[in-house]
Order: structure tokens, then C-alpha cells, then sequence
């Protein structure tokens, strides 16, 4: 089949089994095929695509809702909605979305990016459907490790009281990016490993025998099915049962006639749990338990080689092979799942007992972090910017209003690009600025940020150490403890003073030496400290009454220049993003686009001291 003309899921409803698993076949071809040439969630897609196409046979969406959590894997959501042709462009400024995009269709009725989000907003849509008197199906879609987030127990403690219709699709291939962990994933291995599972299995495959199901409506015989497959599953205890929400499964996903039979039953609060592999129909993505398969750049389908145009060394891996130089028997690295893209599974090896994977769990990460800094640890959290957005309340309320010692490894700070408005890393700092007894610092290269890493071990504070995505030339040396609060001064300069920070500082060497061409010379600052601020150097560059620039990678709002202008009467000028949300595209195509980029920065400041000269 040509994925290419699909317009719409409407054609699924005449197909046979047989036209269904050439389906599946020919999307997976597809999406290996689109995803090989620009990079994207691989693995996750790859083992949704016949739950993905019985969904779309079985219900009638858009009438019926479906949110798939963090809609990483609803690639074949966009391809059976019509979007197949879009595919070159995914991820790409402008193009397609790595995740559901109410703006580009239709079938698109949530919007995620972040995990877990799924259950409580589904059951919105349900609630509001009610309270119309409308009748249709809100499915959630979440996958193991996504429901080991805490945001899924508020779901659930309220789902598991109504009596609602509600489907949630728990897609079980368990896996999160990398191997799952925690106490929930034992319990959902413990389903699938029990004996009564088998039992129910060959059951169930004996009354499915029996019927024809594929294609045919609903009828009495089915609901006759459900009751007696419903009863072989009580007095199972599974945690859903307990909680009031009916529990089917474990299915196997893989199986268009299984797949159909649970889907068609769905009434009520409901859960299928539904088995799948992740990875399925690439040998390379199939049994990775490392994650390596999970979000990919373009790579060779052939050989499964990578395709990586970037060089140098990530801000990731310089932290982490500095917390393994630095690592004693009271550090303890926690992560919430994101072991891999923080290069942090060399030290996971190394240090098993130094090292904390928590699963899907920022909040709770940054509490235990709390805890045992209180008992005498030094704990350090690595966590994505945007994630930690999540994480809020916990850094006021418990670890900086107990002035506690931990250290947050804020990765992916800034533009990430290609993931867009749900991942760029642009609003921790104006988050952390308010906050008491915060150090906060952003090193400007791999040298630097090891001194900070080596600060933030060696000071009792609550202590961020930020950094990008970005990929660096580094030899390491020796680290050295910094003052706490200190910037530096790079060049020398009368006219003006630019102060930056972070991977802004090498664009702003550049707009220093154009301007040095314009006869203009201005002070550069690195102000590795956002928080405190060097006072005394900050003193004389006020004294110095000539025009401040500040140059960041953030919010203008709650940036370190509006900080700055709020404590001087001199003129502040801040280049920082104004009150919008950062669509996907590349680094530099997001810098351009926000008017941040060096060559911009650079006529800015040119015109701005132009017109003060003649003013
Ligand atoms: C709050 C939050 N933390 C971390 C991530 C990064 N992340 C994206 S997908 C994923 C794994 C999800 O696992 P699962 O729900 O089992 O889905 P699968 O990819 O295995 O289908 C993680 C950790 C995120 N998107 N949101």
C-alpha cells in the first residue's frame, strides 16, 4: 500500500486480518525508512503500529478522543490521519511534530511533550463529555514507564470513583528509554509472569477461535465473551482492580484479533494492558535494553550506523566523567530516567550503589535528593531543564528553604531544537532566580564547568550548575574552586559592557572582535554567577555610566538583565526571548528566528551605541 495517499483512517474498517498485518508491515517500512533520513522516537513507534491501526479501526476518531501520553510514539497516528507525506519534515522548523499537534490535525486533540500527562486530561474530556450529555470513547495511551510518574496515582485515585466511560491503553513493553525500574514495574512483570496469565491465554485463544471478530460490530455474542473472559481474571488483585478500575489482560499487542476483542469491550473505567515490543521490525531496535534505539538522529538503515555530523564532547559527558573523578562514598547521582542521554551509565556501572535511577519521577527525585542531603549525603540530580519544570515546589519549599546541599545538573538548558516548544530548556533560570539561598551558575566551556561541578561539591548550598546541549572541544585541566558569585572580565572595552553567560560567551567573542572592526570596544563579562552576582564588579561597571547589554539564552522575564535592571539606574539592554514559546528547528535556526543570533546581536548593539553617541 502506499502510505503516502492515506487521507484518513476511514479505509481500516473494510480491511481483513491479512490486509492489516501487510499494513503493519508497510508502515514499519515507512517509518524506519523517514526516521533513518531525519532522526526521531524510533523504537517507541515501531512497537505501537497494529495498536495504533485496531485503535483507529475500532473507534471513530475525532468523534472518539485518544491522547497518547507524551505522544512520542504517535507516529502512525499522523501517518493514518493523513500525514504521511509531511514526514521529510518532521522535526524539522516549520514541519511535522515529534509529538500530537493540536494545529495539525484534526485527530490531534492534546498536545504533550512531557510524560504522564495522559490520564488527568483525558479524564477531563471525559468529565466535560458528560456534562454535554455526548457520547463517545476518551482513550489514554501511556506506556510503563510513563505510569510510574506520581501525576498518574492523582489520576487514578479519582478514575478508580467514577463509574465513567474511560479507557486507558497501559502500553506495556517494558522498557522506559531505557530499561524500566521500580517497584510498579515489578508489579506489571509479575501480571505478566504469573501462571493464571497462561491459563487466561489459551482461554481466551480458545473463545477467539471460536468467532470471527475482525471487522464485525459489537454484538451480544461479544458481550457474552467479555463476561466470561471477565471472569477468569477476578481475585487476581491486580493494583487497577483494587483501585476500582477494570483490569484486562495482558494482551498481546502484536495481535490484530486480541487487539480487537479487548478494544471493543471497553466500557466503564477500564484498563487494557497491552504487551508490545518495543523496537519491533528493526533488528537493531529489537532487544535494546539501552535506549540507544529510543530518540535517534538520521542513521544508516543498513548498518544501524549513526549518522552524526557533530563533533566534540557533550556538557553531559564532561559532567559525568567529573563525577566520576570527584565521586566518594557520600555522593549519591540520581537521575529520573534519563540515564542515557546524560551519558550517565558508565558511572551507573562503576558506582551502582552511588546511583539512583528513580524512574519518571522528577518531583520525587528532588525530594530524596532533600533527604539525603539532610542525612548527610551529597546528592546530585541530574535533570533536563524542562523537566524540571516540574519540579517547582520542591526546590522552595523543601531543598532551598532548608538551605540543604544539593546539587542540581541542570542539562539541555537553552535552545534544544528539534523536540520544540515542550523541551527548549528556557525557563529554569527565571524560575530559580527568585528563589533564596539558590547559587546558580552556567559554564561558558568544559573546563569551567568542572571548576562548578568541584564549587557545588565544596559549598553547603543549594547549588545549580547549568548547561546546554551543545558539543564542545575540551582538554580537561586542572579544576579550581570558584569564588562563589564571581564573573570574569574577557576583553577590555570603554564603550559598553556585554555581559553573558553559557554558550552565548563564544557568540559574543565574535560580536566583541566585528565591533572592535567598527572602531567600537566594549567589556565582555562572563557572568558564570547568575545568582549572586559579582557585586564588586558589577559596581564598576555602572560607575563607568556607558550602556550594559545582556545576552541570554532564556526568558526576558525573570532573566538575570532584568535583575540587573532592577538594581541600577543605568541603561540595561536585554537580548534574551520575549513572551513566546519556542517552536521546534535547529539551534541556529531558533536563534535567528528570535532575533538572538550573534550577527543580530551585533547590529543591535552597534545602532544602540550609534544613536547614543549622536543622542
Ligand atoms: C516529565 C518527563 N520526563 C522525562 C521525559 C523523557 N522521556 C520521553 S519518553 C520517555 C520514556 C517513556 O517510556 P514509556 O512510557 O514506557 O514509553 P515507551 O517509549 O517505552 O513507549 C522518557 C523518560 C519526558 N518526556 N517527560
Amino acid at each position: 500500500m502506499n502510505i503516502r495517499e492515506i487521507k484518513n483512517p476511514k479505509f481500516l474498517k473494510k480491511m481483513n486480518e491479512e490486509e492489516l498485518y501487510r499494513l503493519s508491515y508497510d508502515i514499519r517500512e515507512f517509518l524506519i525508512d523517514e526516521i533513518s533520513k531525519t532522526g526521531g522516537h524510533l523504537s517507541s513507534n515501531l512497537g505501537v503500529v497494529e495498536l495504533t491501526i485496531m485503535l483507529h479501526k475500532v473507534f471513530n476518531f475525532p468523534k472518539d478522543k485518544i491522547i497518547f501520553d507524551v505522544s512520542h510514539q504517535a507516529y502512525t497516528h499522523k501517518i493514518l490521519t493523513g500525514r504521511a507525506n509531511e514526514f521529510d519534515t518532521l522535526r524539522k522548523k516549520g514541519g511535522l511534530s515529534g509529538f500530537q499537534k493540536r494545529s495539525e490535525s484534526i485527530y490531534d486533540n492534546y498536545e504533550a511533550g512531557h510524560s504522564s500527562t495522559s490520564l488527568s486530561a483525558a479524564l477531563g474530556f471525559a468529565i466535560a463529555r458528560d456534562m454535554n450529555k455526548e457520547d463517545y470513547s476518551v482513550i489514554a495511551l501511556i506506556g510503563d514507564g510513563s505510569i510510574g510518574n506520581g501525576l498518574c496515582y492523582e489520576a487514578l485515585n479519582q478514575i478508580g470513583e467514577l463509574s465513567t466511560p474511560f479507557i486507558i491503553i497501559l502500553n506495556d513493553n517494558n522498557m522506559s528509554i531505557s530499561e524500566n525500574v521500580g517497584a510498579f514495574r515489578n508489579h506489571l512483570d509479575k501480571i505478566r509472569s504469573k501462571n493464571e496469565y497462561l491459563k487466561v491465554k489459551n482461554k481466551t485463544k480458545e473463545i477467539l477461535n471460536k468467532v470471527p471478530i475482525i471487522g464485525k460490530p459489537l454484538s451480544n455474542t461479544l458481550k457474552k465473551i467479555k463476561k466470561s473472559i471477565k471472569k477468569l481474571y477476578v481475585n487476581d488483585g491486580f493494583i487497577f482492580e483494587e483501585l476500582g478500575i477494570d483490569y484486562y489482560g495482558p494482551i498481546n499487542g502484536h495481535d490484530y484479533k486480541e487487539l480487537e476483542l479487548y478494544l471493543k469491550m471497553a466500557k466503564k473505567p477500564v484498563l487494557i494492558h497491552v504487551i508490545t515490543e518495543k523496537g519491533k521490525g528493526y533488528k537493531f531496535s529489537e532487544n535494546d535494553k539501552t535506549g540507544t534505539w529510543h530518540g535517534v538522529g538520521a542513521f544508516d538503515k543498513d548498518t544501524g550506523k549513526m549518522l552524526s555530523t557533530s563533533t566534540g564532547i557533550s556538557f553531559s559527558e564532561i559532567i559525568s566523567n567529573a563525577l566520576i573523578k570527584f565521586m566518594t562514598k557520600d555522593m549519591v547521582v540520581i537521575t529520573p530516567a534519563m540515564a542515557k542521554g546524560a551519558c550517565l551509565t558508565k558511572l551507573a556501572l562503576m558506582y551502582p550503589k552511588n546511583f539512583i535511577d528513580v524512574g519518571i519521577a522528577e518531583e520525587h527525585a528532588l525530594l530524596l535528593a532533600n533527604g539525603l542531603s539532610l542525612s548527610g549525603k551529597i546528592p546530585f540530580v541530574s535533570i533536563y531543564s524542562s523537566f524540571l519544570q516540574r519540579g517547582v515546589d520542591e526546590i522552595i519549599h523543601d531543598i532551598a528553604r532548608m538551605n540543604s546541599h544539593v546539587i542540581l545538573g541542570i542539562d539541555r538548558c537553552g535552545i534544544v531544537g528539534e523536540d520544540g516548544e515542550t523541551h527548549q530548556g528556557v525557563f529554569d533560570l527565571t524560575f530559580l532566580l527568585p528563589i533564596p539561598n539558590m547559587i546558580i551558575a552556567t559554564p561558558k566551556d568544559g573546563v569551567e564547568a568542572v571548576s562548578l561541578l568541584k564549587t557545588a561539591i565544596n559549598t553547603n548550598s543549594p547549588f545549580a550548575v547549568r548547561y546546554s546541549k551543545s558539543k564542545l572541544d575540551y582538554t580537561p585541566s586542572e579544576e579550581e574552586i570558584l569564588p562563589i558569585g564571581s564573573w570574569k572580565s574577557l576583553t577590555k572595552g570603554v564603550d559598553a559592557t556585554l555581559i553573558t553567560y553559557g554558550d552565548f560567551v563564544i557568540e559574543s567573542y565574535t560580536i566583541v572582535e566585528k565591533l572592535k572592526k567598527d572602531n567600537i570596544h566594549i567589556e565582555l563579562i562572563n557572568a558564570r554567577f547568575q545568582k549572586p552576582i559579582d557585586t564588586k564588579m558589577w559596581d564598576k561597571i555602572t560607575k563607568k555610566n556607558k550602556p550594559i547589554f545582556v545576552y541570554e539564552e532564556s526568558m526576558r522575564v525573570g532573566s538575570l538583565g532584568s535583575y540587573l535592571k532592577s538594581i541600577t539606574d543605568s541603561k540595561v539592554i536585554i537580548y534574551a526571548i520575549l513572551d513566546e514559546f519556542v517552536p521546534q528547528g535547529t539551534r541556529s535556526e531558533c536563534l535567528l528566528d528570535l532575533g538572538l543570533d550573534a550577527n543580530t546581536i551585533y547590529e543591535n548593539i552597534k545602532r544602540e551605541l550609534r544613536s547614543n553617541k549622536n543622542a
